[in-house]
């Protein structure tokens, strides 16, 4: 694929060179970069991965994450420092200056397009939703929020850019999740199916369509809405857009989180934001059983969060064209089984597995293969699972479990009334049930 990028009048950077899409050659050298949703947990090591190629960064957050940590009475494994301190650090570490700006998307339109058009970034990076499945289907109040908050913060972007005429290039946080997880013996391609439509007159008209939209939650329910909002603005208004569909992230730390104890990166293992391999190898550390749920026959993709980094630098380098279709990337580079995630995790440390009854709806066995090829192509060298990278999450988790709380461990929120009732509150407990 070949894409024509074109310079926008009057916005250019004065380090911007041509650019091809094909050799994934740097389109340019150094640009200003606004990171909505950096204080999060790819948003934080995505600004410093940035930071350190030379970019310019700006973070715009309204700090919701820290917000609901409180609400819910959990708080990052690691321990996090604000973002002020974070960025004086490292600054003091690095010279090099990220800025911050407490705004919130969703809600302040008018201070977004201000800002917006006060600094017309070259890219804008957004993180800004609400990003746990199990926070989004808590209660009424809980699926309001996460809807409300999402779709607007990705609309009032939109219709920012389209308002101040900016042709910044906007790379979206996306989720594997809006394809839904099973196979019909097909791999899922990177965002579009080939359709053949029976017409009236007896011809098949070809199409390329979004694969068809699939989500298990309110929260995915949201990343296909966004969908649906890049699709009409790229055609309408010529928006460039890069819509990247990760799958799960796991590891916790980068080169550059790594570099002062106080850049360090968030890690969730409770039962909203913990992310099932991180929440296995947390609870592997501190001897809490691993909580599968159901069969654990669940397939599912992941990332390493040093992979989602530099995925998210490789879709900055090489924007689609104004005018084009939104450029869609599978951001992942494994599948696996959960119950054999958590076997390989037990067989590492010696911790017990727990099959518990699942407080999610979701398909109890799935296969998933999944097609990757466009990162690869533009020169990703995928990290793999394996035992040193394991250990090395197992290790920050000793170092800080002190600070577990383990009332917060077990997974609570249900997705039905139904389901509600048959949840395992307390898996450490004599009650313990098993679904096996
Ligand atoms: N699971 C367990 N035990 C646990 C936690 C989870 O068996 O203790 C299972 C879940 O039932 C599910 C699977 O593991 O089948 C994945 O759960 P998860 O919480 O790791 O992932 P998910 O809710 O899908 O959401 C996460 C991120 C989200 C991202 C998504 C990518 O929170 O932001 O979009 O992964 S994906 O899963 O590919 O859609």
């Amino acid at each position: 694929m070949s894409l024509d990028v074109r310079l926008p009048a009057g916005e250019c950077h004065n380090s911007y060179l041509s650019s091809s899409h094909k050799s994934g050659a740097i389109g340019r050298k150094t640009m200003k970069i606004a990171i909505l949703g950096g204080d999060g947990f790819v948003g934080w090591p995505t600004a410093l991965h940035l930071s350190d190629a030379g970019h310019d960064i700006h973070i715009l957050d309204n700090l919701s994450r820290r917000w609901i940590d409180t609400e819910l009475g959990v708080q990052s494994l690691t321990p996090m420092d604000s973002i002020q301190e974070r960025t004086r650090i490292w600054h003091a570490e690095t010279g090099r200056r990220i800025h911050f700006h407490l705004i919130d998307l969703a809600r302040d339109y008018e201070l977004l397009k201000k800002w917006l058009g006060e600094h017309r970034p070259d890219a804008v990076v957004h993180f800004a939703e609400q990003r746990a499945a199990p926070y989004s289907m808590k209660s009424d109040r809980h699926k309001n929020y996460t809807v409300n908050n999402n779709v607007n913060a990705t609309h009032n972007l939109l219709n920012a850019l389209v308002e101040l005429d900016l042709d910044a290039h906007l790379v979206h946080l996306g989720t594997m999740g809006v394809y839904g997880y099973s196979t019909v013996g097909a791999a899922i391609p990177e965002g579009y199916l080939p359709v053949g439509i029976d017409t009236m007159s007896g011809e098949t008209v070809k199409q390329e369509i979004l694969y068809p939209a699939n989500p298990g939650s309110i929260y995915h329910m949201t990343k296909c809405l966004d969908q649906l909002l890049f699709q009409f603005y790229a055609r309408n208004d010529g928006v460039r857009i890069t819509d990247l569909h990760q799958g799960i992230v796991w590891g916790t730390n980068t080169p550059q989180t790594s570099r002062h104890p106080q850049l360090v990166n968030r890690f969730d293992y409770d039962g909203d934001y913990g992310t099932v391999l991180n929440r296995f190898l947390i609870q592997a550390a501190i001897g809490y059983p691993i909580t599968v749920h159901g069969t654990g026959g669940q397939t599912r993709a992941f990332i390493h969060i040093r992979d989602s980094v530099r995925c998210i630098e490789l879709a900055l380098k090489n924007p689609p064209a104004r005018g084009s279709r939104v450029e869609i990337f599978n951001q992942m580079t494994e599948t696996h089984r959960v119950r054999d995630l958590a076997e390989l995790v037990a067989r590492l440390t010696g911790a017990q597995v727990a099959y518990l009854p699942n407080p999610r709806k979701e398909a109890p066995e799935n296969k998933l293969v999944v097609e990757n090829t466009k990162f690869l192509a533009l020169g990703l060298d995928p990290i793999r699972l394996e035992d040193g990278l394991l250990t090395e999450v197992v290790d920050v988790a000793r170092k800080f479990a002190y600070r577990v709380d383990r009332s917060r461990i077990a997974a609570t929120s249900a997705w039905t009334r139904d389901i509600a009732p048959t949840i395992d509150r307390d898996p450490e407990g004599k009650r313990l049930k098993s679904v096996g």
